[in-house]
């Protein structure tokens, strides 16, 4: 007689990655604290997707809070985003690739609190994604703190004496809330506690997901969760504590269900050709040719990782593009990554700028190879981050203190003044990068004029830069010796 042959029960779904990457640990299990409800939703989420065979198209989202490890464990495509700021990201995506299913993944903290606004106005505009909301009352990741669903009463790091509606208010239903706004097609509410609830769990993550791949709008499944480890409690307590206490305060219902309406129609557009990608980025492509790097660059200045840095209306983040725009047309890989003060007009703005012959990693840059420092703060702050022998160059006409390192190489030039005498003391940026274009090899002097066509945008200002690289490309050209 043959041995009967049992399906596996607990089979892992293909979802899940074979093995989880983690800092250290067994690469097979989870870092979820026993017990956690994240697991045991994971797990619902991960069958779901594979039953329904949406993959290779789903997008999972996971915010701030220990939700942010679910990039460890989906093989979906995954993007991690700031604190309480899922939804616009996951507005973003679905409105960029709308075929695909988009998953919200939020713990209470994240989407009650921080989160709050971007929530309600994402389920107001009926966005095409799938919202979970893991409730368990607390802010797990930091160590158990009042949240905004934290039960009244409830002891909590925060509120030691336990939550008094008095001063804290009173907790936030957010199923009940959002169930108030037209828009949402499915809002329900479960608890991960016994196998009956855990059993309808499941079924309300499925039907929150069928409906977005039949493309009815926004879905929002709250699910009552335990964090044995921020409530000092041992699982089957914690898991008890769900029905008997949360339970109570937060009902298991379904609140709104228009799954059964007809959805709206829909068709996936086309992607537009490769070609046609110029034109939609509005790149302008009009007068750039290849040039091949003129001049051999010695290994120190090559690979840079420059930042650029001034004050507002010194042309910081314009002379970056310049030296990416420069080293894109000499066929090296670049990156241009801005980054502005809070204040629209005077304020600071610094952009870093990679420019390399190999694949680029990351656009920030921490440890500048290359520091251009406009003015005063620029070189107070930036100075400290270059590698040691890093060149600084110095716009001595802002700058009047000496750099404080003495294993640097330094540029220094006066550029402001020199635009000044040329008729525009905006053109000190152009001037800087005639100057390192010389001074470092990097970029060769036709490539440097070349690149005006598509940096200045108002054509009677391209002599006078033209003029500026020029400037710059004999300083430089002296300086170098
Ligand atoms: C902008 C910002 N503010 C605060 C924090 C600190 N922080 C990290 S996780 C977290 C709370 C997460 O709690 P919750 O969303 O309930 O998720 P859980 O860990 O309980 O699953 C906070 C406040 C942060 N990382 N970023
Ligand atoms: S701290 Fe709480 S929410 Fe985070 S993994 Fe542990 S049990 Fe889960």
């Amino acid at each position: 007689m043959s041995a009967p042959v049992y399906e596996p029960y607990l089979r892992k779904p293909k979802t899940f990655y074979e093995q989880y990457e983690r800092k250290s640990g067994d690469p097979t299990v989870t870092h979820y604290c026993p017990g956690c409800g994240h697991g045991e939703l994971h797990k619902m989420i991960a069958e779901a997707i594979e039953d329904l065979e949406i993959a290779d198209r789903t997008v999972f989202i996971s915010p701030v809070g220990c939700s942010v490890f679910a990039y460890y464990y989906f093989d979906t495509g995954n993007v991690q985003a700031a604190h309480g700021r899922a939804p616009a990201v996951g507005t973003g995506v679905q409105r960029a690739r709308p075929h695909s299913i988009v998953i919200s993944y939020q713990g209470d903290g994240d989407l009650a609190a921080i989160g709050l606004n971007e929530i309600l106005q994402a389920a107001n505009r009926g966005e095409h994604m799938a919202v979970f909301f893991v409730n368990n009352a607390i802010y797990g990741m930091t160590g158990g703190q009042m949240a905004p669903t934290t039960l009244p009463g409830m002891h909590t790091t925060t509120s030691p004496g336990g939550r008094d509606p008095r001063k804290a208010g009173n907790p936030l239903r957010l199923c009940e809330l959002i169930s108030q706004l037209d828009a949402p097609v499915y809002v329900a509410r479960g608890a991960l506690s016994g196998p009956k609830h855990i059993l309808r769990t499941r079924k309300l993550v499925r039907k929150a997901l069928q409906a977005q791949v039949e493309r009815r709008g926004f879905t929002f499944v709250e699910v009552l969760s335990a964090c044995p480890t921020g409530w000092g409690m041992n699982p089957p307590d914690a898991h008890k504590w769900i029905l008997e206490k949360m339970a109570e305060f937060f009902p298991l219902e379904v609140f709104v269900d228009k799954t059964d309406s007809e959805p709206e129609p829909f068709e996936i557009p086309e992607e537009p050709p490769a070609e046609k990608l110029h034109e939609l980025l509005r790149i302008s492509t009009a007068g750039q040719v290849t040039f091949s790097p003129s001049q051999p660059v010695e290994p120190k200045y090559a690979n840079p990782r420059i930042k650029v840095a001034g004050f507002g209306g010194q042309g910081v983040l314009l002379l970056g593009l310049g030296l990416a725009q420069c080293g894109m047309m000499e066929g090296r890989k670049v990156s241009w990554l801005p980054s502005y003060g809070p204040e629209m007009r005077g304020g600071t703005a610094h952009c870093h700028v990679n420019v390399s012959d190999h694949e680029i990693g990351s656009p920030l840059i921490s440890r500048p190879t290359v520091v251009v420092a406009m003015n005063q703060p620029s070189l107070e702050k930036f100075e400290p981050q270059l590698v040691e022998g890093g060149l600084l160059i110095v716009n001595t006409s802002m700058v009047p203190k000496e750099p404080s390192r003495s294993d640097l190489d330094v540029l220094k030039i006066p550029a402001s003044d020199m635009a000044k005498e040329l008729g525009n003391p905006r053109a000190a940026n152009m001037i800087i990068l005639g100057a390192y274009a010389a001074y470092t090899g990097m970029i060769g002097k036709e490539t440097a004029l070349a690149s005006l066509n598509t940096l200045i945008k108002r054509k009677h200002l391209v002599d006078l830069n033209r003029k500026a690289i020029e400037l710059g490309w004999e300083f430089g050209t002296k300086a170098r010796g």
